[in-house]
């Protein structure tokens, strides 16, 4: 396992010049994850972000094939890519479904549900940068509490984010696990683990997102640094139903010095109507998330 970056395939599989925003996380995390799954790899997705720094057909920066689908279909349309392998015996080629929140979260759901029900062998990944973000920043069910979008642009969103990752794990896969391109070498290394695992497997990825976030691109990882240091973000995986944190997690955990949210929310323009209220149903909300997780490292 690589101990720092310069250990990471120096292969690049995203030529210069996307399409993406300056400061994009998704950009990094992209990097990052086709850099773990290397060739071979098949990637499929909806219309967001990815798509965009994907480009346009027949010009792109990346350099693996990859298949655009309707939103509701993306792990659809990875069954199929699946089935079509077997057909032709081609075992060495890992099949990636991704999607943003909006196209995973409220959109891609019923797909998810049906092939990880169906132990599909494929890495599904959501990127989630809490927003729709490629149509301009309106609300999802990732969105946290308090963060103005052009669909809650007054009163800021009132709910919590959706704890998706629970939903997913109740399907009981081999393998799901977190990660924040902030910290790449945890990234790789459970992109690595993940491509040699059978069935279904899940990867969660919190993206930071400069316009939609409102914070200058410069920051993006920092951004993400701080998400995990207030466990808004938290690093694990669960593999065959056993929970770890692991990096920087993991020495929060051991050493209990986690900071407030404030920290983070501060820091972000899309934060600047959240009232003390909110601000403290957020932190309520972390310690609660924060507190299941603890249990269940200790277990
Ligand atoms: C059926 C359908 N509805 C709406 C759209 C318009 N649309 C394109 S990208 C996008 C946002 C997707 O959000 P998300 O999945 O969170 O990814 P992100 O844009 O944040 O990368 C929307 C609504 C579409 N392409 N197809
Ligand atoms: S809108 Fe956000 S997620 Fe989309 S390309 Fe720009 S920075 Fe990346």
């Amino acid at each position: 396992m690589p101990e720092n970056l310069f250990k990471l395939n120096a292969k690049e599989y995203i030529l210069p010049g996307s399409r993406a925003c300056q400061g994009c996380g998704l950009s990094l995390a992209y990097r990052y994850m086709l850099k773990a799954l290397r060739e071979n790899t098949i990637v499929t997705l909806p219309a967001c972000c990815l798509c965009v720094l994907q480009g346009i057909y027949p010009s792109t920066p990346v350099m693996i094939p990859a298949l655009n689908n309707s939103f509701a279909s993306t792990a659809a349309s990875a069954s199929g890519i699946v089935a079509g392998l077997q057909a032709l015996n081609r075992s060495d080629t890992t099949v990636v479904a991704i999607a943003g929140d909006g196209g995973t979260f409220d959109m891609g759901i019923q797909s998810l549900s049906g092939a990880a029900e169906r132990e599909t062998d494929f890495i599904y990944v959501c990127y989630d940068n809490e927003g729709y973000m490629n149509t301009g920043t309106q609300r999802s069910s990732a969105t946290p509490l308090g963060a103005i979008t052009t669909t809650t642009p007054i009163l800021t969103k009132q709910q919590h984010k959706k704890d998706f990752i629970k939903i997913v794990e109740a399907h009981d896969i081999p393998y799901l696990a977190a990660v924040s391109p902030s910290y790449p070498i945890d990234l790789y290394e459970k992109f690595v683990k993940a491509k040699k695992i059978k069935g279904t497997r899940y990867i969660h990825m919190h993206i930071g997102c400069p316009p939609g976030w409102v914070y200058p691109p410069k920051d993006t990882v920092k951004m993400g640094r701080l998400a995990v240091e207030t466990g808004l973000a938290v690093l694990f995986e669960v593999e065959d139903g056993k929970f770890r944190f692991t990096g920087r997690s993991k020495t929060i955990a051991q050493k209990g010095n986690r900071l407030p949210v404030i920290n983070y929310v501060e820091k972000q323009g899309r934060f600047k109507k959240m009232n003390i209220e909110q601000l403290n149903q957020l932190q309520v909300w972390v310690d609660k998330k924060w507190d299941e997780y603890m249990r269940r490292a200790e277990g």
